[in-house]
């Protein structure tokens, strides 16, 4: 039954072309966005700010899914409903970031380890009950001179399994997330060899940690080049090595790949979904989705400032991102779509 009710929930967190919008930034990641419009750094505005997006009209035509911070799952509407409600009747499932941050991992200079895993269950089981039904867990790999090390990404893949079956004895199903950064000046090619092993190391402890696959959600990047590399390959290129190391590394049985955008512009973070849908989706045994929070909320976020006067143009352009990305899960997503 258990099983059963896992499966559809994945599904349906990626039926009709619609995506997972990633609302979960923690209070210090949420407060340096804040920070740099001006915006007051307050539980008030962010709660304020949440309410902006989860009544944005028309938000679940595009959204499924919608990840919580703690914080956030906690909060209400200013007449008093829950946002876990306002969700559900927009037709949007809730769920929840339950790791608790990536800490610098010892013995290993440069590098993180994800922690979270101290009281999981009993978290789970609390957020269950409050209508979560889904969860997410971030793991955290840079590229630089000699790392990401095995040590680094053996450690995080465990933590990812080691969560991840928590999640499904709760009944949430698990969006396991390891991202490799953008960071640095690495090709896209080394990006796409960090990509495969860190996926295979994932799915190796998954299966040691009994993961039904079925019942869960890749949440990866996208294979880049590094931000400062003289070489930035197009959108067709980024495209076809995102998907031959996804191909080479990710099993059959799992349900979806939800990529994050990583600090992408909107506009590319589409483009390249597109992209991937246009030219390998009738030959891929997974759904390719979206669970953005940049590429989503950047352009709302610029326009609201704190500022409720703004709330409706800033309402229009989540709305707009949202919709941008499921045409992107068509392949009719075009850079015209943007700003009209
Ligand atoms: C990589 O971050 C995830 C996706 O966001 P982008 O699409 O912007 O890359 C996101 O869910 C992330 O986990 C949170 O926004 C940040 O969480 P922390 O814990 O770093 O505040």
């Amino acid at each position: 039954m258990r099983r059963q009710d896992l499966i559809n929930t994945a599904r349906a967190l990626v039926a009709d072309h619609k995506g997972l919008l990633a609302m979960d930034e923690s209070t210090p990641t949420c407060n340096k966005r804040f920070a740099k419009l001006g915006i007051p750094q307050t539980e008030e505005a962010r709660r304020s700010y949440r309410e902006m997006i989860v009544t944005t009209p028309g938000l679940g035509e595009s959204i499924s899914g919608a990840i919580l911070y703690d914080e956030t799952i906690h909060q209400s509407k200013k007449d008093g409903t829950p946002f876990v409600k306002v969700l559900q009747d927009a037709g949007i499932i809730p769920g929840i970031k339950v790791d608790t941050g990536a800490k610098d991992l010892a013995g290993h200079p440069g590098e993180k380890i994800t922690e979270g895993l101290d009281g999981l269950r009993e978290r789970l089981s609390e957020y269950f009950k409050m209508g979560a039904r889904f969860a997410k867990w971030r793991a955290v790999l840079a590229i630089g001179d000699g790392i990401p090390s095995r040590g680094c990404i053996d450690a995080n893949a465990e933590m990812l399994a080691l969560y991840a079956g928590l999640c499904q004895e709760a009944g949430l199903v698990p969006i396991v997330e390891p991202e490799v950064l953008m960071d640095g000046d690495h090709t896209l090619e080394r990006c796409g060899k960090v990509t495969e092993e860190v996926l295979r190391m994932v799915f190796n402890k998954l299966n040691s940690q009994r993961v039904m696959l079925e019942g869960m959600i890749l949440k990866p990047n996208m294979v880049l080049p590094g931000l400062n590399c003289p070489k930035q390959e197009s959108v067709d290129e980024v495209a076809d090595a995102t998907v031959t190391s996804l191909l080479r590394a990710v099993p059959a049985a799992v349900p979806a790949i939800a990529f994050l955008s990583g600090g992408q512009s909107p506009e590319l973070a589409s483009a390249r979904l597109n992209a991937m849908n246009i030219r390998f989706k009738s030959r891929l045994p997974w759904a390719l989705a979206f669970s953005f929070a940049r590429a989503i909320q950047q352009p709302a976020l610029e326009i609201w400032k704190g500022n409720d006067a703004n709330l409706l143009p800033a309402q229009q352009a989540l709305y707009h991102q949202a919709k941008c990305n499921r045409a992107a899960r068509q392949g009719e997503y075009n850079a015209s779509m943007e700003r009209t």
